[in-house]
């Protein structure tokens, strides 16, 4: 299999614009090429690519769905697509385990579905219905479902970094071999609750009390504002440095690269109990959210070359080059429709909450206020 494709692709597509925002992610990727070449090590056979691939259609093509729910006036509130972003959760979440949790921001539809929340339960909780993984009562950016490992689904930017912190130290606190997967954005790494959050982190995992594996988003922006427009420090891996926390980049269009650094860095935080950063150079390919309809932050251009590497046909290449058949990659991507379609005609049909649910599981039951 070929070991560069992306990479080359990633260098000429860069080297087209002049902007700031390329400047960046053409040295951030470059690096990440640089760190970790996931393809020469590639460590899976072609039915586990085939089935990473299907997983990856399954939320692009959910997130599609999601859209036109909304678009359609069918699915209130707030709604944000992971859409570009695919290989990062579905490369790092292949080495979660039963004694992991999972806590991310309100991009968070993709995390649910790898962890194993039901399709149906999923959109039926982006469509408000009384069905949905939590009732209705969360909606697209509180996807919660402990079972699976999910511990949500925030809207607070930054705002879970601590509870993700915290819950890290709980596990090993309570003996167990957990780790924490602690995703969050190029945006939220500016916010004060995540270096009161990494200073603890690097603090406690000094005595192994803190097996936080953080994962950096970088996807350029924080809705409108690119990286270079919030932060004179670019370099976004590096402000782990100030707190003992050692990092590496990758390129996270690449899923054999994540599934590269997420085997080491998870078998490294189980190990240890120390935390560990992986900053993923990656793009959104959608809006940054439902109402985010002009994109007047970024050019036509600029999503055109990204989208040249989009991370679900880098992967298709590979399994094209490895001698997958077009007519095999159909037939999965026709499964993979078929899934969502169920999911969308699931939430339709589904009731609206009963009244008088309104007030259940607001609070926790068990909490003792005496
Ligand atoms: C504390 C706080 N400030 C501002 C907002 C508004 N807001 C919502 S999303 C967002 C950008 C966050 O960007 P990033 O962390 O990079 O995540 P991405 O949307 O790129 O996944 C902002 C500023 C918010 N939700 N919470
Ligand atoms: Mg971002």
């Amino acid at each position: 299999m070929s070991t560069t494709k992306g990479q080359s692709r990633s260098r000429k597509a860069s080297s087209q614009d002049d902007g700031p925002v390329a400047e960046r992610s053409r040295t951030a990727r470059e690096a990440a090429a640089a760190s970790n070449n996931g393809a020469e090590t590639m460590p899976l056979d072609t039915e586990k690519i085939l089935e990473l691939y299907k997983k990856m259609n399954v939320i692009r093509l959910f997130e599609d769905a999601a859209q036109r729910g909304f678009r359609t006036g069918k699915v209130g509130g707030y709604l944000h697509l992971y859409s570009g972003q695919e290989a990062v959760a579905t490369g790092l979440l292949e080495y979660f385990q039963d004694t992991d949790k999972v806590i991310t921001a309100y991009r968070d539809h993709a995390h649910a579905l790898l962890l194993g929340s039901h399709p149906t339960e999923v959109m039926a909780e982006i469509y408000g219905k009384g069905t949905g993984l939590v009732k209705g009562k969360g909606g697209s950016m509180h996807l919660f479902d402990v079972e699976n490992g999910l511990w949500g689904g925030y809207g607070i930017v930054g705002g879970h970094i601590p509870l993700g912190v915290g819950m890290a130290y709980a596990l090993r606190y309570q003996g167990t071999d957990g780790i924490v997967q602690l995703y969050f954005g190029d945006g939220a790494i500016h916010n004060g609750a995540f270096h009161e959050a990494a200073n603890l982190a690097g603090l406690w995992g000094r005595d192994g009390m803190n097996p936080t594996l953080f994962i950096l988003e970088n996807n350029n922006y924080g809705m409108g504002t690119s990286v270079e427009r919030a932060t004179a420090m670019t370099d976004l891996s590096a402000k782990f440095d100030s707190y003992g926390i050692e990092h590496e980049d990758v390129d996270g269009m690449d899923l054999f690269a994540v599934l590269d650094v997420a085997k080491r860095a998870v078998q490294r935080v189980r190990e240890t109990g120390k935390p560990y950063a992986i900053e993923a150079m990656t793009y959104r390919i959608a809006p940054h959210g439902a109402a985010d309809f002009l994109e007047r932050y970024r050019t036509k251009e600029e999503i055109a070359e990204w989208r040249k590497r989009d991370p679900i046909g880098l992967v298709e290449a590979r399994l094209l080059e490895s001698g997958v058949s077009d007519e095999t990659l159909d037939g999965i991507k026709a499964d993979a429709k078929a899934i969502v379609d169920e999911a969308v005609r699931f939430a339709e049909e589904s009731p609206d909450p009963p009244l008088d649910e309104l007030y259940t599981d607001v609070y926790a039951d068990t909490v003792d206020t005496e």
